[in-house]
């Protein structure tokens, strides 16, 4: 089991609406990410300089970042797409970031 976090952006004000959609998404999307062998995924927000933090366990080599080749995470990134920073796909622009400490 790896750990991988990284960052992404939200464009201003639209936090609420972030959640809102978080808290309801998409079953299908939830199951193929678990089923990836991503675990324990949260997303935190840096409201002053909204930026988005994700992290999560992964038990193989793909994270919730490596799935744009999945029709289902398409259609989800191409919903997100008007409130987040993305690149031409639509996928979120997502910067891996470096671990620097943990403790078990
Ligand atoms: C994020 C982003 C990620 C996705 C989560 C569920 O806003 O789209 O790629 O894994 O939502």
């Amino acid at each position: 089991m790896k750990r991988f976090a990284f960052k992404m952006k939200l464009k201003p004000g639209y936090a609420d609406e972030y959640k809102k959609r978080h808290d309801a998404l998409w079953p299908e999307l939830k199951t193929l990410i678990k089923s990836t062998g991503v675990s324990d995924y949260s997303i935190y927000l840096d409201e002053e300089t909204n930026t988005l933090f994700g992290v999560q366990k992964i038990a193989g080599e793909s994270g919730s970042q490596d799935l744009g080749s999945d029709p289902i995470v398409q259609k989800w990134w191409s919903y997100m797409a008007d409130i987040m920073e993305t690149n031409l796909d639509n996928s979120p622009v997502t910067i891996p970031l470096k671990e620097v400490f943990h403790l078990d």
